[in-house]
C-alpha cells in the first residue's frame, strides 16, 4: 500500500457530452486528491506520444485522431493505490463489458469512445503525468 499519482484523461467524448463534473466528482468522493488538472487540445504528437504502445495496432491512426478530436481534462490525482483504484472505478476497457458502477459501464457504449484514460502502471503514470504536466504538479 502505498500514496501514489496517476493520470486521468476525461477522453474529448466526455469534454462533449459535459460528463466531466460527473468523472471529477466520482473520484473527489472516493477520496482523490487533484494534484493537476488542464484542459487542452492534444496534438497529433502528444497523441501519438501518448498512446506510442499501441504504435502498431491497426487501430492507432484512429486512436491519435480520436484523442485529437477536441480538448481533454487532464487530472493528476493522488492517494492510495491511486493507479489501481483508478483503474477499477474505470471499468473494462470496452464499455459493453464494463460493470453497472463503473465509469465506462455508467456512460459509455462504445470502446473507441470510451470517456476516460487512466495510467495503467507505476511506469506509465510517471511517464504520462511527465506528459501531460510538463512543469510539474502541486
Ligand atoms: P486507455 O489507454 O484509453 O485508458 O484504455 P485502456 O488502457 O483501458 O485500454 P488500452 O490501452 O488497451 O486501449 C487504448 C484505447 O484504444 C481503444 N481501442 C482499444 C480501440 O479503439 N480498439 C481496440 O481494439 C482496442 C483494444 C480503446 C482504448
Amino acid at each position: 500500500m502505498a500514496v501514489e499519482r496517476t493520470l486521468v484523461l476525461c477522453k474529448p467524448d466526455a469534454v462533449r457530452r459535459g460528463l466531466c463534473g460527473e468523472i471529477v466528482s466520482r473520484f473527489e468522493q472516493r477520496g482523490f486528491q487533484i494534484r493537476g488538472a488542464r484542459l487542452l487540445k492534444v496534438s497529433k504528437a502528444l497523441g501519438q506520444q501518448h498512446y506510442a504502445e499501441h504504435k502498431a495496432r491497426p487501430f492507432f491512426g484512429e486512436l491519435v485522431s480520436f484523442i485529437s478530436s477536441g480538448p481533454v481534462l487532464a487530472l493528476a490525482l493522488e492517494g492510495e493505490s491511486a493507479i489501481s483504484v483508478v483503474r477499477t472505478m474505470m471499468g473494462a476497457t470496452n464499455p459493453a463489458d464494463s460493470a453497472p458502477g463503473t465509469i465506462r459501464g455508467d456512460l459509455a457504449l462504445e470502446l473507441a469512445e470510451n470517456v476516460i484514460h487512466g495510467s495503467d502502471s507505476k511506469a506509465s503514470a510517471k511517464r504520462e503525468l511527465a506528459l501531460f504536466f510538463p512543469d510539474g504538479l502541486v
